[in-house]
């Protein structure tokens, strides 16, 4: 029998009106296992690792990834698969993290959480609970299905570094434009086999617990003044994450290339993602973005806002030298980006 271990970190799925000032507050996982007796009908074993601090997920930070991290290192062993609940405000930064630190990941570690608390009548809560755990049980030939980190939420799983916070109203609340959902549940559980990263070397896991938050950021709009990029570019952060316009463009304006390049020459990264939700960086592609890889921006392709800033964080703990992180950043790690 399989076993599967459920980490409960918080989020609406375990929440409840306050009956005084109506706001919502997170409960304890035992007021949880009251509202789905239907956990005890799945043919598997269930452990549950609660958080001594259940929070909304705008509280979460690279702290609690840690920690995170460091439970599914100690468990692994002796589980099948991790489902992780979690709010899913700061679900897909979550995801992107773990996704990089854990390395050789042979089992599915699902995240999923809910837009409605669990007591509610309508709550999309139980469908996301009982498929994230069917999801992480999954085995063929003995093997897990989908031995990556993901996001189970509205009857789709998504690679976790894929996915981003669309919709805070609808219970479809993810989306992943930019790769193949990996599997859909409907009438049954069906598998895309072929978009699903299995590890090089599952042997081992290898788990960095190093993140480096020295990072900050720069979305570009027209009319963004000299002072307000000279401030970005310089605070004491190692690595900026530049949102710019459609296929990586930026104004050819010189006091703006001047100011990237006098960052890079101090030895910061700076990683070029696009504004736009789906495509791709294509430096070079426009005279507005060749400049950019003359001075050495690194190119993100088609990477999420939330990969790339945990990829960056993950990136600085792993080296000091400033052009190694930048070719790691242009290099697909797990899955995060297509290179074109
Ligand atoms: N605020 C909640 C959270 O992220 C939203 C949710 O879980 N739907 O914790």
């Amino acid at each position: 029998m399989s076993q599967i271990l459920i980490i409960y970190t918080g989020g609406t799925i375990g929440m409840m009106s306050d009956p005084v000032t109506k706001v919502l507050k997170p409960i304890n996982f035992e007021q949880i296992m009251d509202n789905v007796p239907e956990l005890e009908k799945l043919n598997c074993r269930i452990k549950v690792h609660s958080f001594d601090e259940i929070i909304d997920s705008s509280n979460m930070n690279p702290e609690i990834w840690s920690e995170l991290a460091g439970l599914i290192q100690s468990n692994y062993h002796d589980n099948d698969g991790f489902v992780i609940l979690h709010g899913s405000d700061t679900m897909a930064y979550t995801a992107s993290a773990l996704s990089f630190m854990l390395e050789n990941l042979g089992k599915p570690i699902i995240f999923t959480g809910s837009q409605l608390p669990i007591s509610a009548i309508r709550t999309d809560a139980k469908e996301n609970l009982m498929t994230a755990i069917e999801i992480a049980k999954a085995k063929k030939n003995d093997r897990a299905r989908v031995p990556e980190v993901c996001i189970y939420f509205d009857y789709k799983l998504f690679r976790g570094n894929r996915a981003f916070k669309y919709n805070s109203s609808k219970f479809e609340a993810f989306r992943s434009p930019n790769y193949p959902i990996l599997a859909e549940s409907g009438v049954h559980l069906r598998f895309s086999a072929n978009d699903i990263r299995l590890p090089e070397d599952e042997s081992s896991l290898i788990v960095h617990n190093n993140l480096v938050n020295d990072v900050g950021v720069l979305k570009l709009y027209p009319g963004i003044s000299p002072k307000v990029v000279e401030n970005i570019l310089s605070a004491d952060v190692r690595g900026i994450v530049m949102e710019t316009f459609g296929a990586g463009n930026t104004t050819t304006d010189s006091w703006f290339i001047d100011l990237l390049k006098n960052a890079i020459d101090s030895g910061k990264v700076i990683l070029d993602i696009s504004q736009c939700k789906v495509g791709t960086v294509e430096l070079g592609r426009y005279e507005t973005s060749k400049h950019l890889k003359d001075i050495g921006v690194a190119n993100g392709y088609d990477m999420t806002f939330e990969s790339a800033v945990t990829k960056m964080m993950y990136l600085l703990g792993q080296s000091d030298d400033p052009l190694q992180v930048k070719e790691w950043l242009e290099t697909d790690l797990r899955g995060e980006i297509t290179v074109s």
